[in-house]
């Protein structure tokens, strides 16, 4: 299955077998006090740096995340989207629990964004799938639902095809949603990635989708995070991880490696072209 996004000019294709497609996670306010206050003083020099920095890093598509406490994102993201724009062609991960601030940004994007996120909560589905069909965006749609966050992978795959069905029913393509098993801290949880890594086995395997997560969530609490990330991230591409959203200056090199043990990388081209960009 192929989801397709698209900048202005540009396209991003995802597999459902890969390559691995990076989705930059670095335009996140969360630990990055420099983003709060440069985005307080009405400046996006340092979004732009951070766009610039992860492109060169190999992301194909840039998460944009500019929510903190007391800011007004449904008219500071499209803001930032469209300073973003000005400068870079890629297509960008619209990142906010507020739909206002989602659509806001899709009226100004262009090319096909994917909205970050949707879960299987009966609101959170009823608001977003219609702005998804009306601007033509691909969904994240995390396997949580009103019920709250469950820790059986067969639950999960079930949260999963229900977004997909509603997705479905409002108009939006099959191949338009990419699937979030949840990754969380296995610092507050020993079971937690077992049971995420055996969600995306079991999407993957029963439902062939897209499936992202925010890899550097579970080495939340944890010392040597790069390491834990890594091996994580290995495995979950190994069980049908397909684009997830991470830092990519510090994860391209294990994503390469791990395609190229994959045999989805012929001649090791991908892998060298990594190697010879972080070691310029
Ligand atoms: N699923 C989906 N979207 C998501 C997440 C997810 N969006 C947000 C988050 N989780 C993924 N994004 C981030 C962004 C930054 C960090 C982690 C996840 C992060 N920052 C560093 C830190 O905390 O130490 C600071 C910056 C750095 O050193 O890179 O870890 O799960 N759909």
């Amino acid at each position: 299955m192929n989801t397709i996004l698209q900048g202005i000019s540009s396209e991003v294709v995802i597999n459902s077998n890969g390559p691995v497609v990076i989705i930059g996670e670095c335009i996140n306010p969360t630990r990055r006090k420099k983003l709060v206050s440069t985005l307080q003083e009405g400046s996006f020099d340092y979004v732009l740096e951070l766009a610039e920095s992860q492109i060169k890093a190999m992301a194909d598509v840039l998460d944009v995340n500019v929510g903190f406490p007391g800011v007004d994102d449904v008219k500071l993201l499209p803001a930032a989207v469209l300073a973003i724009r000005d400068k870079f062609d890629i297509p960008l991960c619209l990142d906010s629990p507020n739909p206002k601030a989602i659509e806001a940004a899709l009226k100004v994007a262009g090319g096909k964004c994917l909205i970050n996120s949707v879960n299987g909560e009966e609101k959170s589905m009823n608001s977003l799938l219609p702005i998804a069909k009306e601007y033509g965006a691909a969904i994240i749609g995390l396997t949580m639902d009103d019920d709250g966050i469950t820790h059986d992978p067969e639950k999960r795959l079930a949260i999963a095809e229900k977004i997909l069905k509603r997705a479905v029913k409002a108009g939006i393509k099959e191949e338009d949603v990419i699937i979030d098993p949840l990754a969380m801290a296995v610092s507050a949880d020993p079971m937690a990635c077992v049971v995420t890594l055996e969600t995306i086995r079991l999407v993957h395997q029963k439902l062939g989708m897209n499936i992202t997560q925010g890899a550097s969530n579970i080495s939340f609490g944890l010392p040597d995070r790069e390491i834990l990330n890594a091996a994580f991230m290995s495995l979950s591409i190994l069980y049908g991880l397909t684009c997830p959203i991470a830092n990519p200056e510090k994860i391209t090199a294990a994503v390469r490696a791990t395609d190229l043990i994959m045999g989805r990388d012929d001649y090791a081209v991908r892998f060298l072209e990594n190697f010879q960009v972080t070691n310029r």
